[in-house]
């Protein structure tokens, strides 16, 4: 898989060039999920394509901003589904955004990812590499260099709570509530990338997004963003749930299929496994 891994530092880089650079208007297209896709989603989709291209391992990749799986090469053994430009929309105000990957074997479902990667585009860039452990690597000089291992806390402080709250269920905006009551200090700027590596290295709390009644399956797609992130985040000591089980064994019926998904340490998740199963 180190060929993946390079390919992604490689195509980080070159998206880190284009959001210094790149224009932030809109096109005049749609993705899949009816988002208007700005040119510099485009562009980044672009920039991963033609470098996953050149990777003899990748079966098949499929992108947040395509509509269809791409075939690559029939004899590779690894599919990846990608976002590449998560959070987009912030560039335009200068927040951070990120990349997010999922490395799948046999079929892009949650219990065949065997690897995730993400990307933050902040005042620096970091790259979080999950496989057995999970590594971050920062761009310095033009190189990732290896920084430090990801572990988060049993317990955390930060409360990073998504979408809208008057789309939100009464019991879940309580459960909420009780969690701010709890002394936990509220962080969310709007892009999953850094709301959850924050998270990650600040030791742990909770980032939401619930099923609402605007989106009763939520925002967050699968593929792209929740299966990856859950599968770090189980694998720095966390856990990752729908509100009920595992996230990494929500069913996918579609490539571009959403879920309401909560991520955390063990503490954060046991209490909304317990709100959920009371009151949904
Ligand atoms: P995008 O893939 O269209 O950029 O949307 C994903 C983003 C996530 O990064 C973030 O957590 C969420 O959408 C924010 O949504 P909301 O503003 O509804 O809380
Ligand atoms: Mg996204």
């Amino acid at each position: 898989m180190t060929e993946i891994f390079d390919a992604i530092k490689k195509s980080a880089i070159d998206i880190k060039n284009l959001i210094e650079t790149g224009d932030t208007s809109k096109s005049t297209n749609e993705n899949s999920t009816g988002d208007t896709q700005l040119k510099l989603d485009i562009a980044s989709d672009e920039i991963i394509e033609a470098i996953f291209k050149n990777v003899s391992c990748i079966k098949a990749i499929v992108s947040e901003e395509q509509e269809k799986i791409v075939p690559l090469n029939e004899n590779g053994k690894y599919l990846i589904a990608y976002d590449p430009l998560d959070g987009s929309s912030l560039v335009d105000v200068n927040l951070s955004v990120g990349s997010i990957f999922g490395i799948y074997e046999n079929d892009f479902t949650g219990n065949n990812l065997v690897a995730a990667v993400y990307v933050v585009y902040g005042p620096r860039v970091e790259l979080v590499i999950a496989t057995d452990d999970v590594k971050m690597y920062r761009l310095i000089n033009n190189e990732f260099k290896f920084m430090q291992e990801l572990k988060l806390n049993e317990k955390g402080k930060l409360n990073a709570p998504g979408s809208t709250q008057n789309c939100w269920a009464p019991f879940h905006k309580k459960m909420i509530d009780e969690i701010f009551e709890d002394g936990y200090r509220l962080r969310y700027s709007g892009g999953m990338v850094p709301d959850l590596h924050q998270i990650l290295l600040k030791g742990g709390g909770l980032f939401s997004y619930p099923g609402t009644t605007d989106r009763p399956k939520g925002k967050l797609r699968q593929l792209f963003e929740v299966f990856p992130f859950a599968y770090i985040y189980e694998k720095a000591n966390g856990q990752a749930i729908d509100g009920f089980k595992r996230a990494l064994e929500v069913e996918t019926t579609h490539i571009h299929d959403t879920t309401p998904c909560f991520f955390g340490s063990n503490e954060e998740i046991k209490k909304v496994l317990k709100v959920y199963k009371e009151n949904a």
